[in-house]
């Protein structure tokens, strides 16, 4: 294989699996025999093609548990060749976050499965070598079922059948999950799980106060389920400061030497806010590239201030591997840096992406139209840049968009300075935290609550025993979500909780495990027969929204199927379109008429259905 096809994902798996050839070890596992017995690979150059081809030679059917524990030997030899390959590859790797932090980010996270189907055969065709696509995780899960009426798992499946040779990626938030609070430790297992088994490749796990027994669980959750596991470090103050002692160099290279310890196959630095400058990237990235020499470095950061690309080109002259970026138009501000400006900056150097910006262009014109379509949710809506302020309250990107949006629909449009200062007397009053969810929205909660009540810092921490906090920061403070790096701030604590209960150690080691069986078993006398493994996960993480979910379903239908202007406008009077259920299956619609409003404040909507005459009666909200 050409040095470039090192960069794909089908010679990545094909070097993992030549490394376990070269050892000589036979084995009798099917996949493996058929991979092996298949003349192209043993004799010829393979690339992402390979696999397009031979899909049939990957598919992982273990027929017996011997083979399970076995093809878990081999899935771990998978992983150190990746990692392997990863540090032998020249030239700077770059995830994609368009699929997911990008909108998150920047559109409330509504981009649909419909409008990400779309362009993945392009991101196929023209990306496979990036490092990875992230495209699931973080609040994707939860606002897929939430507001797109869509089934996340779905959104998987589908996908991944439409890009088969890039690595996908998720957002795993540790013991939380795809939540916002500690689940049962096996829930955290039995999602990474069915994860795997849907088509994730590499699990991003961080927890919100860098709780290394959260983080700990989630890779192991992560790696029992076969996944590359991807341990981040949530970056927060200045460690180029001398005067920020809290969160200085030592305390990110002990807490990486943990991890490492722990065997993460990639070690990530997870900046959520955007707070690392270049001066810093070369402080904590050479440090440790350093000491980790062996071990893929990625770095995560947004581009809140505008720093984003310096920092990120700081990181790979400091040694990074891989870089995260968003196409051109979902990048900037609370997103990721762009893509294309990473792509120009190394072109011909060193580091040198091998992505073809031609291909970045186009697929920038896909998302700046697609972009269009969900301008109600836009951030761009209100805010008009983004703000080196951020190097002060530190709040992360998809939480500083959120905020400010929130300011503004509650009229609050001038208080979004408020908010934010307050939100760094919220952060001191809570004994200066790691911020990232879910331990920003409790410090956001805590804000809000400081500008509602006109409270200032001094005042809570006088009044703190006789206060009604939101009820995030109570269970904070209780131990709900883990132990915070220094402890938890006194006197303030004491003073809140009083008699209340107090967590010790890892929250998730004293819940009691989730009951599958009785979850499917409910979920079956509420829904009909028809529940999968993915719908009782779904339940599992979200009970109420999934529950909502599938009865908004069994009202309205497939509504992912929609146009996304369809699904957020609905159609205009005459408006023909066509409605595709399933691949030959499609539905021929005319929006006819609407007709007189009746006594009971309803309206006859006709339609014209594959050339019949239909009618629908909807309550009138017009
Ligand atoms: C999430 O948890 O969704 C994040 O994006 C954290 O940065
Ligand atoms: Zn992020």
């Amino acid at each position: 294989a050409s040095g470039k096809d090192l960069n794909t994902a089908a010679s990545k798996m094909s070097r993992a699996l030549a490394e376990f050839r070269v050892r000589g070890v036979k084995t009798n596992i099917p996949f493996l025999q058929n991979v092996f017995s298949n003349h192209q690979f043993l004799h010829s150059t393979v690339d992402t093609q390979f696999i397009d081809e031979n899909q049939e030679l990957f598919n992982l059917k273990p027929t017996q548990n011997r083979a399970q524990k076995l093809l878990h030997y081999l899935g771990d030899l998978f992983q150190t060749g990746f990692a392997k390959a990863v540090r032998a590859h020249r030239g700077l790797l770059l995830m994609d976050t368009t699929f997911r932090d990008a909108h998150q980010s920047l559109l409330a996270t509504r981009v649909r499965t419909h409008d990400l189907k779309k362009i993945s055969p392009f991101v196929s065709h023209n990306f496979n070598n990036l490092y990875s696509l992230e495209n699931w995780g973080g609040a994707t899960f939860d606002v897929a079922m939430r507001f797109l009426s869509e089934c996340p798992w779905k959104r998987l499946q589908e996908l991944r059948a439409l890009v088969p040779n890039v690595p996908f990626q998720m957002l795993l938030r540790g013991a939380n999950a795809v939540g916002y609070t500690n689940y049962p430790d096996n829930a955290v297992f039995k999602f990474c799980e069915v994860a795997k088994e849907n088509g994730m490749d590499i699990f991003r796990v961080f927890d919100s106060l860098n709780y290394l027994p959260n983080m700990l669980l989630g890779m192991e959750a992560a790696g029992a389920a076969g996944g590359v596991v991807e341990a981040a470090i949530s970056y927060t103050g200045d460690v180029s400061d001398p005067m920020r002692q809290k969160y200085s160099l030592d305390y990110y290279m002990n807490l990486a030497d943990q991890l490492v310890k722990a065997g993460t196959h990639i070690l990530c630095i997870k900046d959520m806010a955007g707070l690392l400058k270049p001066q810093a990237s070369k402080l904590l990235i050479g440090s440790l590239r350093d000491r980790f020499p062996d071990v893929p470095i990625h770095v995560h950061t947004h581009d809140t201030a505008g720093a984003g690309v310096a920092a990120m080109l700081a990181c790979a002259e400091a040694g990074a591997d891989v870089v995260d970026v968003a196409v051109d138009s979902m990048a900037g501000m609370t997103s990721q840096p762009s893509m294309g400006a990473m792509v120009a900056c190394t072109k011909g150097t060193e580091l040198d992406t091998g992505i073809v910006l031609e291909k970045v262009f186009d697929y920038s014109e896909y998302w700046e139209v697609a972009r269009g379509l969900y301008a109600p949710f836009d951030c761009t809506a209100t805010m008009k840049s983004g703000n080196a302020d951020v190097y002060e309250n530190e709040i992360p990107g998809g939480q500083y968009t959120n905020l400010h949006f929130q300011a503004h629909s509650m009229g609050l449009g001038n208080k979004f300075k408020e908010v934010k200062k307050a939100y760094v007397e919220a952060n001191k009053l809570l004994g200066d935290l790691i911020k990232v969810t879910p331990s920003s929205k409790i410090v956001g909660d805590l804000a809000q609550f400081m500008v509602q009540n006109n409270l200032t810092r001094a005042e809570v921490e006088e009044r703190a025993d006789e206060l009604s906090f939101p009820l995030s920061v109570v269970e904070f403070l209780q131990g709900y979500i883990g132990i915070p790096h220094g402890g938890f701030p006194e006197p303030f604590r004491s003073k809140v909780l009083k008699s209340l209960t107090r967590i010790e150690g890892r929250p998730g080691a004293s819940l009691p495990p989730m009951d599958f069986k009785a979850l499917e078993e409910g979920l079956r006398s509420a829904h009909g027969d028809e529940i999968t493994p993915e719908d009782v996960m779904s339940a599992a993480m979200y009970p109420k929204v999934f529950q909502e979910f599938r009865e908004f379903t069994a009202n309205f239908g497939p509504v992912d199927c929609l146009s996304t202007r369809l699904f957020l406008d609905g159609p205009k009077i005459a408006e023909e379109f066509e409605v595709e259920l399933e691949r030959g299956k499609t539905l021929h619609i005319k929006a006819l008429a609407l007709g007189d409003l009746n006594k009971a404040g309803q309206r006859e909507v006709f339609f014209e259905l594959n050339g019949q005459l239909r009618s629908v009666l909807v309550k009138d909200t017009v």
